[in-house]
């Protein structure tokens, strides 16, 4: 007996099944404004046992790519409001992740063309997207500038005002993008963060800034509305960590007591191989120790799954399991797992910027007579 399709309750969340929709770059929200375009491609997947939005930059300093929404402006939460009406009219359920690059940006994408900032001044080895006459342009990202540990504690507002904004515009709630190699990231691993301060160096330390955004996002929509997004050892943009173990074990341990609806793993390299040869990690180990610590929320898993793995991930302690590129080609990925297939093939040339081609035209079953 399957359980993919088998409600859960993550926190606030009531989800008829265990299939989510990840977050998905799409760099189709010029100045950072959702479209109707977008509530159309988002209402066309609320079958979603949850839909996580795309990276959404808290602050203008928090953009790295062209294109790519944003939750401060009214023209942002009123554009969003379409996109969470769509979504609920059609049944669904929709969390915002919420973003800040850090050093993962262009100075051309930042306020005044200041630098991007960071744990520390080092540059990440990774390319941002900026658009030009409408075409998708790779460039190196900028050389960032080192945060002031005064600027900090405004940071952390801009996360729970984002979350706050979420909320106003209609989301069931919010996942703190804190993977990937972006500020969150940059502050817990050790390539990014040669702090000497409070927030670098030691483990207790380099989590400080994560602990701190947690806590003041679940003050500003409360803890079963606030998901968190990891990801222990992904190279994505540029980022390391030679010891990720215990690293992400102390950040569990510390989420633990405050409730949280659920923690999304990207498990291996995002988007890549699911083992690092050179950095085995203990999911495990890290799922014992948040539930030894008061975890009582959803564990979500990400990262190639197919039906066969995620059933498997589903009897060996997972409660939900994330498709991302999947969900690109097919809106109505729930009935194709559920017949086993078939599936869209996603089209790599459309997956940044651009219009409904390749966003809102994959066929459903339905479309294809397959009903
Ligand atoms: C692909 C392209 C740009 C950004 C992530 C937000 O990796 C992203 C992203 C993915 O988390």
């Amino acid at each position: 007996m399957s359980k993919l399709f088998t409600p859960f309750r993550a926190g606030a969340l009531a989800l008829p099944n265990r299939i989510v929709m990840a977050p998905l770059t799409r760099n189709r929200a010029p100045n950072g404004t959702p479209t109707p375009l977008m509530a159309e491609y988002y209402r066309q997947r609320a079958s979603a046992g949850l839909i996580v939005s795309e990276g959404t930059a808290i602050s203008p300093q928090g953009q790295g790519y062209a294109d790519v929404p944003g939750l401060y402006s009214t023209e942002q939460i009123d554009g969003w409001r379409r996109v969470t009406r769509a979504v609920h009219e059609a049944g669904g359920r929709i969390v915002a992740q919420l973003w800040h690059v850090g050093r993962v940006s262009h100075v051309d994408l930042q306020p005044h063309h200041a630098l991007p900032v960071a744990p520390s001044a080092v540059r990440a080895h990774t390319k941002t997207v900026l658009i030009r006459d409408g075409a998708p342009v790779f460039v190196e990202t900028s050389i960032p500038r080192a945060l002031d540990a005064e600027e900090i504690p405004g940071i952390v507002r801009d996360y729970a005002h984002a979350a706050r904004f979420a909320i106003d515009a209609g989301f069931d709630g919010v996942e703190i993008h804190g993977a990937n190699g972006y500020l969150i990231d940059q502050f817990l691993k050790s390539s990014a963060n040669h702090r000497s301060d409070d927030y670098g160096g030691p483990i207790p330390n380099r989590a400080r800034f994560l602990l701190e955004v947690v806590r003041a996002v679940i003050e500003a929509v409360g803890p079963g509305r606030t998901g968190i997004r990891l990801s222990p050892v992904t190279p994505a943009n540029d980022i390391d960590e030679p010891h990720p173990q215990p690293l992400f074990e102390y950040v569990a341990r510390h989420l633990g007591p405050l409730g949280l609806a659920y923690i999304h793993v990207i498990e291996g390299a995002t988007g890549g191989p699911r083992v690092r040869e050179d950095r085995p990690f203990d999911y495990d180990a890290m799922r014992t120790a948040w539930r030894s610590h008061g975890g009582d929320g959803a564990w979500m898993v990400n990262n190639g799954y197919d039906r066969a793995l995620a059933e498997q991930a589903l009897e060996h302690g997972a409660d939900l399991v994330a498709f991302g590129r999947a969900y690109i080609a097919n809106p109505d990925l729930v009935e194709r797992l559920r017949r086993g297939g078939p599936f869209n093939t996603p089209d790599r040339s459309t997956f940044y910027g651009g219009g409904a081609h390749g966003y809102t035209d994959y066929p459903t079953l339905a479309d294809a007579g397959g009903q």
